[in-house]
């Protein structure tokens, strides 16, 4: 049955962001121009059935009739209308529904959101189209999940699937002066041949979980723009819209001022070696970061750039030519406070960047999935270098087409909308996946993708260990072949054995790359005391990270580490009464921040190292 719905609203469909073509996706760049912030309060209705677009034998409505036609009972009693956004309560955008209503907390399902939009008439304007006024408009979606149908004044702009990649439409001729209708189907349901699948250790969040804005332009366009740097010379390609004309290029603090001949996607190369133009590199203990400025015809975006290098050389990741070993920790884009949920606000990722820093971090993997834009920005603006994954997270399906072209575009999307933060110096894809020959085509081709879309960064995944016998961890992948870290998590103390076993587990793992070990941890219930013996007592995770930060240590080619994690989070396979009440417990603070022994371990290890 599910197949048949995902059948029956694809053919609803007239554009398809999903489905564009990979190859030829550049971005709609959101940050640096003027937007409008459709976040507030939208209206809802929560519709299991998708009542809202079928009949009761399951054909579709007649688009007078679905939902996204926004008509209202209480104007027209006399018609058969069941429903009516201006009286169904509201939900905060960008939020999750989950933590917004009681009702919706464990909710996968279909619900609808309408909010309206005035557009203020311009003198002069027949009033038809906004695109009169001689712009183009956008509709712009930081992250919906999981899947999502989006309806303007009743048309039907096109659907999008993936949780959390930005995407976008162009509404020019759909957009009107005066009121208009924005309607949104949003459905989290888990799927086996999804991305992620039916089973992930983290709370299924749905909803119009990050911004929508509204974008106008002038009708040719900068798109996107993409700057290189290989330590002495950076180059800057821009991608135009609508037409051709020619683009400048300015840093001012570098005196830099370039111009690109009109053709899109336009080149330029800078040689930045001159004094007068020798960047200050951005590194964790200076994140600098230089204004660029980018006009074309009537367009102009302003945005932050900063300058580094990153790869490795034998087992060594090297930052701007030196060494640098990852102190990190794995987070997800979960608030803290009482009742947390996905990450809303500039305050809210702040608060996570602050622990992380405060723990003495220079590095952060942002699990398991893309964390937001601001998240990223904010990451590189405070100095951390980013590990970013998309969620081919356990056993997805390896076998079908539609995975991997859903689980590639995720990919694209994260590094469109990142490839410029210098603070990404790793592109993950996938975490804890069984070894098949399946898997190593299916996740070869990503790492291929990733590469080609992006040759300045490294590539990797969390793979797994295995045991040999109990005393001996064995790390064995096919695809450490393809990727430029041995990256693995393993929970040595934890899923496996007590944490003293960490003072004789033999290690056989292959050297050539750098390790990063993507994860270790365990469980501790902020101010739950006992003996190191007793699991979920702060005592345990503390002895836990001594004797693993020891082990881990002593590993060859260790270049970094990423422990699980930095803050307790919600997650529906945690169910223990009194200790994990719905929360993974392995943060070294709890959801209200509060600081756990563990995380002073591991605070101490990383100032003294
Ligand atoms: C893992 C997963 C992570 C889980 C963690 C755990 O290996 O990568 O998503 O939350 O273990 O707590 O079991």
């Amino acid at each position: 049955m599910k197949k048949r719905i995902l059948l029956l609203l694809t053919g609803l469909l007239t554009v398809a962001a999903y489905a564009q073509d990979p190859a030829a996706k550049s971005f709609l760049l959101a940050e640096g121009r003027e937007c409008r912030s459709l976040g507030g309060q939208w209206n809802y209705i929560v519709d299991p059935m998708d009542t809202g677009i079928y009949k009761y034998q399951m054909t579709l409505l007649k688009p007078s009739r679905r939902y996204f036609a926004d008509r209202h009972y209480y104007v027209e009693e006399s018609r058969q209308i069941e429903y009516d956004f201006d009286k169904a309560p509201t939900l905060t955008v960008p939020g999750d529904w989950n933590t917004q209503s009681e009702r919706l907390y464990y909710y996968e399902g279909s619900v609808w959101y309408r909010r309206t939009i005035k557009i203020p008439c311009q003198a002069g304007n027949d009033g038809k189209g906004a695109g009169n006024d001689g712009k183009r408009w956008f509709l712009y979606f930081g992250a919906v999940n999981y899947k999502c149908i989006v309806g303007l004044n009743n048309t039907i702009l096109g659907e999008h699937k993936g949780g959390f990649t930005p995407f976008w439409f162009e509404v020019t001729d759909v957009l009107r002066e005066g009121e208009n209708s924005l309607v949104v189907w949003v459905n989290n349901t888990r799927g086996v041949s999804e991305v992620p699948t039916v089973n992930f250790d983290w709370w299924n969040y749905g909803g119009l979980t990050r911004d929508v804005q509204l974008i106008s332009v002038p009708k040719v366009f900068i798109k996107d723009y993409r700057i290189r740097f290989d330590g002495s010379s950076a180059e800057i390609s821009v991608s135009l819209d609508g037409g051709d004309v020619p683009v400048t290029v300015e840093i001012p603090e570098l005196k830099i001022k370039v111009q690109i001949p009109g053709t899109s996607p336009g080149m330029t190369g800078i040689n930045l070696t001159k004094k007068k133009n020798k960047p200050e590199l951005w590194s964790p203990s200076n994140p600098k970061l230089y204004d660029i400025i980018i006009t074309a015809g009537e367009d102009r975006i302003a945005d932050k750039v900063g300058f580094r290098t990153v790869r490795t050389e034998g087992e060594k990741i090297l930052l701007n030519g030196k060494p640098v070993f990852l102190k990190g920790v794995a987070l997800h884009d979960e608030t803290i406070g009482a009742n947390p949920g996905r990450c809303r606000s500039k305050e809210d990722v702040k608060a996570l960047l602050e622990a992380a820093k405060d723990l003495g971090c220079n590095f952060l993997r942002l699990a398991h999935y893309p964390h937001s834009e601001q998240m990223v920005r904010l990451a590189e603006e405070m100095g951390f270098m980013l590990w970013e994954e998309i969620p081919c997270y356990w056993n997805i399906d390896w076998t079908s087409e539609e995975t991997y072209a859903n689980a590639e575009n995720q990919l694209l999307e994260m590094i469109g909308r990142d490839a410029n933060r210098s603070a990404v110096i790793i592109w993950s894809v996938a975490n804890e996946t069984p070894r098949n020959p399946e898997r190593l085509a299916f996740l070869g081709k990503l790492i291929a993708r990733a590469r080609a879309e992006d040759p300045t960064r490294l590539v990797s995944a969390a793979m797994e260990k295995k045991f040999r016998d109990p005393h001996h961890a064995v790390v064995e992948d096919e695809l450490i072949a393809l990727t430029d870290l041995i990256s693995f998590n393993q929970y040595e103390g934890w899923y496996d054995g007590t944490p003293a076993d960490c003072d004789s587990l033999v290690w056989t793992i292959p050297t050539g790359k750098p390790v990063v070990i993507s994860e270790f941890g365990g469980g501790a219930r902020y101010g739950m005391h006992g003996d190191e013996n007793k699991r979920f007592s702060e005592e345990y995770l503390a002895l836990l990270y001594r004797k693993n930060l020891e082990m881990l240590m002593r590993l060859p080619g260790i270049a970094g580490l990423s422990p699980w994690c930095l803050k307790d989070f919600r997650s529906p396979k945690r169910p223990l009464n009194g200790i994990q009440d719905e929360f993974n417990r392995k943060g070294v603070i709890d959801e209200q921040g509060h600081r756990k022994q563990a995380f002073y371990v591991l605070k101490e290890f990383y100032c003294d190292n």
